[in-house]
């Protein structure tokens, strides 16, 4: 029973947060108050009275996970995190916005206590299905002594506009997806207006449809019984994702800008603010007030998790240490097979075969492709396919739905104890690419396999063909961007994905190639490597991808005219610009001329060449290497382009 004091108590705290939420945006008079300050009683019941959590350790991996896919209302997490001493300080708060600060704008993931970093509405909310997905398959697999939490979501009209919730939530429902609760902040407003604007959704409707089970709890912002047990009830509820449909109203309590757009971002004036606290009965011109009696009882609902937490550690760790690694077995990379030079095969066949071999020693891996799974050599034949009736299965289908795959990897790396892949034609990842930024952004290890490389894709034509892809994905920070020359080199871009931290796209290709007898699978991680050398170069031919035995080829037919020229097969970019420069200029010393041969666009290629041979045109439908040779990749372009430079360079 909660006595009078302890209902005034959580009163007061309520109110806290509500101040908190319109001190933080009014210091950095930027912000977004509004809704922080509407959902502030259901922060308040999820942080003190559902969700599991151990504030000392916000690492704990069987903790429930939160994710605010209405990230705009940060402060709202922030002054929870804070106030139940997770190690934000309230001079952190102070900070919010600014900086170098641990309060940036939207929730970012290395902030102890955000899951992973929001603010894209819907990302949070695939994210959240995600870590279910994840939760429940290492359950299923590894038992409730590992793993047994749930997963909850906040997610606003913007998140539920976005196609991202909805093949999300279609993929969600699909999977009789429970133990993932997503409130939805029901408050009838976005930036532009009131949403009978532009939204007219019977949101429970669809997702009852989806295969929900939907909650419409109604007007009970406020009610922190009501919104209690609705979270319990929908936390139980084991074969299906839950919806609490939660009206709300933006701005609460204050009394010039409740339910209006206003409240969401446009910062409060002092006299707002302090009508607003003494409504509520807090000091009116006090900022950042937290009283003591309030942090107290925050501080002892942070530690709600601790013996839970102790309880698993005792079971999950010897000396500190994880007795379970649910990802890796160790001398996992002895697996990765070897391939025969003088074969040929298609990269994707190689990295389907490299992906067979480390199933069963890598079993952090789960995914598959966006209906593309044998496409793509994503499949994992004897693992079992993830449902509703087999969550311990490894085999994801996504179904057509390549956004949500991305964003649901993000979420499942970020869970943690699984390495998530996901494939699609590369020409698709456009449909993917916000979820891509997300992955490069919160540095998720997961692994995104993009096949039908270039124009060799070939008869299906422009649409279907990639051209400005694999350099614009390469134009995303901290995404690695691999591109094997053969299965060789692929074996190797699988060991740097899965050891190097943040995410990797493979770059790979429908077509067979050549195996290459002096391809390295270990080189791979330099970034950059000689493949092929002569005494004394005249040029560099830097390739990569299946335009590596092309500049093999064009290196001979150089060779028959006199000209010495030294090959470079570059798979990555990224890998190859952490090298040190002394190192980078072993493979391309400054004084010999470079020209670099890829089957794309040759914007950027200047960063390393001093010609680009590529594609800046969109492709056609033909055979594939008819469509290669015809827009210029073939040995008589290279050489002449060859010639052309060193004639350039003699004048
Ligand atoms: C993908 C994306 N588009 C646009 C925005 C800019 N934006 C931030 S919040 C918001 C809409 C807010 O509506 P709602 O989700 O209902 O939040 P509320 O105003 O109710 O807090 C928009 C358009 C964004 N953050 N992400
Ligand atoms: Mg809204």
């Amino acid at each position: 029973m909660t006595t009078q004091a302890g209902a005034d108590l959580e009163q007061r705290g309520i109110d806290v947060i509500r101040g908190l939420a319109m001190d933080g945006p009014a210091a950095a008079s930027s912000g977004h108050q509004g809704t922080a300050m509407a959902l502030a009683p259901l922060a308040h019941v999820l942080y003190t009275r559902v969700l599991k959590y151990d504030a000392s350790d916000p690492a704990w991996p069987d903790r429930d996970r939160f994710v605010l896919s209405a990230g705009h209302a940060s402060i709202l997490q922030y002054s929870m995190l804070h106030l139940t001493g997770h190690g934000l300080s309230l001079d952190d708060l102070k900070q919010f916005r600014q900086w170098g600060s641990e309060t940036p704008g939207h929730p970012e993931a290395h902030t102890p206590g955000v899951e992973v970093t929001t603010g894209p509405l819907g990302q949070g909310f695939a994210n959240g299905v995600g870590m279910a997905i994840t939760e429940r398959n290492l359950r299923a697999r590894f038992g409730t002594e590992v793993c047994d939490h749930h997963t909850f979501v906040i997610a606003g009209d913007g998140c539920l506009s976005e196609g991202l919730s909805h093949e999300a939530a279609s993929m969600a429902g699909h999977l009789g997806l429970g133990r993932l609760v997503v409130v939805y902040d029901d408050n009838h407003i976005t930036i532009d207006g009131e949403t009978e604007l532009s939204l007219s959704d019977d949101a429970p409707g669809r997702f009852r449809a989806y295969g929900w089970d939907v909650d419409e709890i109604g007007e009970v912002a406020n009610d922190l019984d009501a919104l209690e047990s609705a979270l319990n009830r929908a936390k139980n509820v084991e074969d299906k994702p839950t919806l609490i449909v939660l009206r709300s109203h933006i701005g609460y309590p204050s009394p010039d800008h409740v339910d209006t757009h206003q409240a969401h971002g446009l910062a409060f004036s002092a006299e707002d603010i302090a009508k607003t606290k003494e409504l509520m009965g807090i000091p009116a011109t006090e900022s950042f007030w937290v009283p003591d009696a309030v942090l107290a009882t925050y501080r002892e609902a942070g530690l709600r998790g601790s013996s839970a937490r102790s309880e698993w550690e005792e079971r999950n760790t010897e000396d500190g240490v994880a007795t379970v690694d649910t990802s890796f077995t160790d001398g996992w990379a002895e697996s990765l097979p070897v391939f025969e030079s003088g074969t040929k095969m298609a990269t994707r066949k190689a990295s389907q075969a490299v992906l067979s071999a480390l199933a069963e020693v890598v079993p952090g891996l789960i995914g598959g492709g966006a209906d593309l799974t044998g496409n793509t050599g994503t499949t994992m034949a004897d693992f079992g396919v993830q449902s509703a009736d087999n969550p311990a299965g490894r085999q994801i289908y996504f179904g057509v739905r390549e956004h949500a795959m991305g964003s649901i990897l993000v979420g499942a790396a970020k869970h943690g104890g699984v390495v998530p892949f996901g494939g699609t034609f590369l020409v698709f990842a456009d449909y993917m690419r916000p979820a891509l930024r997300m992955a490069a952004i919160s540095n998720a290890n997961c692994i995104f396999v993009y096949t039908h490389d270039s124009v060799g894709v070939g008869e299906d034509g422009p649409t279907h063909q990639p051209i400005e892809h694999v350099m614009s994905l390469r134009a995303i920070p901290e995404l690695r961007v691999i591109r094997p020359a053969d299965a060789t080199e692929t074996a190797g871009a699988w060991k740097l994905a899965l050891e190097a931290s943040g995410p990797s796209a493979l770059i790979l290709s429908r077509q067979d190639l050549p195996v290459i007898d002096s391809s390295s699978a270990t080189s791979v991680a330099d970034g950059a490597y000689v493949i092929s050398d002569v005494e004394d170069p005249q040029v560099i031919l830097i390739g990569t991808g299946s335009e590596v035995s092309l500049c093999l080829e064009s290196a001979s037919a150089l060779a028959e005219q006199g000209i010495a020229s030294r090959v470079v097969s570059m798979p990555c970019w990224e890998s190859f610009e952490d090298l040190p420069l002394a190192e980078q200029d072993v493979v391309l010393p400054p004084e010999l001329p470079t020209v670099s041969v890829e089957a794309g666009i040759t914007l950027g290629w200047d960063r390393h060449a001093d010609l680009a041979v590529g594609i800046d045109r969109f492709g056609a439908s033909a055979p594939g290497s008819t469509v290669l040779s015809e827009l210029g990749m073939n040995v008589d372009n290279v050489v002449s382009a060859v010639s052309e430079l060193l004639t350039v360079l003699d004048q």
